[in-house]
């Protein structure tokens, strides 16, 4: 694996998810302008990418177009954040509308490198999805973050190298997802076996840990020079019995870990630099 183009730690903010209700969560950021206020609080303690998954006016997920775009055009309007769309939405969306999330041209989108059973539900990636989806990217000159649940994803993401050759921008930045009930579990042994196995070509690499195994990861993951990702789509709760207020609480624990570590929450403009997202 290629060495960090720039020593700082990228961190990135998952705001909303898919599974959470904002009946359950109040305080889940859902409507738009809930979400430009997170990306700006959030922008201001450290991340430099959002992650983001859109809802309809009930709450509910969707991936319908026009709301996209106007999610991006309101985080880009009030920050300088990367915006990384999700390709992966829910469970339930079909493939098909699945790929035209890239229609609402963001910086990066996500793309998860496999199927993996996810709770009592199945998250699907067949393996032509994964290649249509990433030769969308390339076309469309949209980065790709590479999600990985499971060591099998990893090693589909040599075979996808290998086939298809490297993304948009020439960086490879893969994103493992872990402690999901049906992937990898959000252990340090986890992650270093899947660090371990990463393609040479890989730049960089993220970590998340869902739930409880939120902590665990991201010191294992600052360990081993690895970013961070935070945020309530993946951890609801901020210590034992203190629900996440805001998602920006996040990120600066984030940012503390970052900067104890040594490599400091970097910049939006080396985050650019880092993943070589096209300027829009
Ligand atoms: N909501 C999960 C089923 C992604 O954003 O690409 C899928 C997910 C991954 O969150
Ligand atoms: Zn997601």
């Amino acid at each position: 694996m290629t060495s960090a183009v720039h020593p700082g730690t990228l961190i990135t903010i998952a705001p909303t998810g898919a599974e959470t209700t904002k009946e359950a969560f109040p305080a889940l950021p859902t409507t738009l302008a809930e979400l430009t206020e997170t990306a700006v609080r959030c922008e201001a303690a450290g991340a430099s990418m959002i992650h983001l998954h859109i809802r309809d006016d009930e709450h509910r997920p969707t991936l319908e177009t026009a709301r996209l775009v106007a999610a991006v055009d309101a985080v880009r309007g009030s920050t300088s954040l990367i915006v990384q769309l999700s390709t992966g939405g829910s469970v339930h969306d079909p493939l098909d509308t699945r790929l035209t999330v890239l229609d609402a041209e963001p910086d990066s989108c996500s793309l998860t490198m496999g199927t993996v059973n996810f709770g009592d539900d199945v998250f699907s990636n067949p393996w032509p999805f994964i290649c249509d989806l990433y030769q969308l990217s390339q076309e469309r000159e949209v980065v790709p973050e590479f999600e990985l649940f499971d060591l099998g994803h990893v090693a589909a993401l040599h075979r996808l190298l290998a086939t298809y050759g490297p993304p948009f921008g020439e960086r490879v930045h893969c994103d493992l997802v872990m402690g999901v009930p049906g992937g990898m579990p959000g252990t340090a042994d986890a992650l270093v076996a899947a660090v371990q196995a990463l393609p040479a070509a890989t730049t960089s690499w993220s970590a998340t840990g869902i739930g409880r195994t939120s902590l665990a990861v991201a010191f294992a993951s600052l360990a081993k020079g690895g970013h961070l990702r935070v945020g309530m789509e993946d951890t609801l709760t901020f210590a034992r019995g203190v629900p996440v207020a805001h998602n920006a609480e996040l990120v600066e624990r984030a940012a503390r870990l970052a900067e104890i570590a040594q490599r400091p929450a970097m910049s939006t403009a080396q985050a650019r630099d880092l993943l070589q997202v096209k300027p829009r």
